[in-house]
């Protein structure tokens, strides 16, 4: 949810459909909402994309409010942060929804995208994200989690994966994936990141924190391997590719039909030996999914 314009049909074009910012450049309004189901590994959910103009905020909040916010796991609330003189209008209606998804799924969290952060001057990040903090405090007992975003760079792919973590690790299969992959990790100092990619190209669990993202400037790399992803995925059956830079070996393998595990290595070790370990994690990850 989110004012018109703020981004929210983009986000999910590009994060689940794999479309380049360049496709979604040019606006079309959600009519009322749009419902799409995505499914990863075991589970599966439900994606309400909230058409954005305040005649269709009114009726959400308003007599429909019971359909849209039952049973919501999490409430994405998207800030155009292009738009400032909207800021307050999208508060009026970030208030009113809250309540209602406080009322109809209590135990829902909140993740505002401080969206289309690429507009911005990077110097103003924090002071932005500050102010924007205070700004949009919830009106009611809800857990909320700001996140700076933009479909231009790997911010986007971020937050959602870590949404969807969230919602996936809660089950048996998410819990067993992300500890074969954090003990492999650990056990291996030459491997600063991971990353488990489902067929849509979205990072499904990700390893490596501050220091990967460092490893991954030029920031768009997630999206454009995303990009490569899946039309390799689409052509090839067999799926081995192994990108080199001046520092790491990125080296992608199939699991299965419809998972991509990516690994970033320092080049400390030999190729041939992190093929190898990265072969071993996959025969793990291939009994476990
Ligand atoms: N610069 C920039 N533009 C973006 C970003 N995300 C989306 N846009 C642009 O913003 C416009 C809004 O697009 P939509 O995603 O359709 O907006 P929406 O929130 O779904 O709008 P409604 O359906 O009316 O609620 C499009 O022209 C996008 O190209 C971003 O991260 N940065
Ligand atoms: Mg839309």
């Amino acid at each position: 949810m989110g004012l018109g314009a703020s981004g929210k049909s983009s986000i999910e074009a590009v994060v689940f459909d794999g479309k380049t910012p360049m496709e979604v450049a040019d606006y079309q309004a959600t009519i009322n909402y749009s419902r799409s189901t995505r499914n990863f590994i075991d589970s599966s959910f439900q994606i309400i994309d909230c058409g954005g103009q305040e005649l269709f905020l009114s009726s959400f909040i308003g007599d429909h409010a019971e359909f849209i916010f039952t049973d919501v796991s999490i409430l994405i609330w998207v800030v155009d942060l292009s738009n400032f003189d909207q800021v307050s209008t999208g508060k009026f209606y970030f208030d009113h929804a809250v309540k209602r998804l406080h009322e109809f799924s209590p135990n829902a969290e909140i993740f505002c995208f401080l969206h289309k952060s690429d507009l911005l001057n990077p110097a103003m990040h924090d002071e932005i994200t500050a102010n924007m903090k205070t700004f949009f405090t919830p009106p009611v007992e809800l857990k909320i989690h700001f996140r700076l975003t933009s479909i231009h760079n790997d911010s986007v792919f971020l937050a959602v994966g870590e949404m969807i973590r969230r919602l996936i690790v809660q089950d048996s299969k998410g819990n067993s994936l992300s500890e074969a992959i954090h003990a492999f990790v650990r056990k291996n100092d030459e491997i600063i990141g991971i990353t488990f990619y489902n067929k849509e190209g979205l990072p499904l669990f990700t390893h490596g924190g501050d220091r990967s993202r460092q490893v991954l400037q030029p920031s768009d790399l997630i999206s454009s391997n995303h990009q490569r992803i899946l039309s390799e995925f689409t052509r090839n059956s067999v799926f081995n590719i192994t990108l080199e830079t001046d520092r790491n070996f990125f080296i992608f393998k199939r699991v299965n039909k419809g998972l991509i595990l990516s690994v970033i290595t320092l080049k400390t070790a030999p190729l041939q030996i992190t093929q190898i370990k990265a072969d071993e994690l996959v025969d793990v990850l291939y009994t476990l999914v």
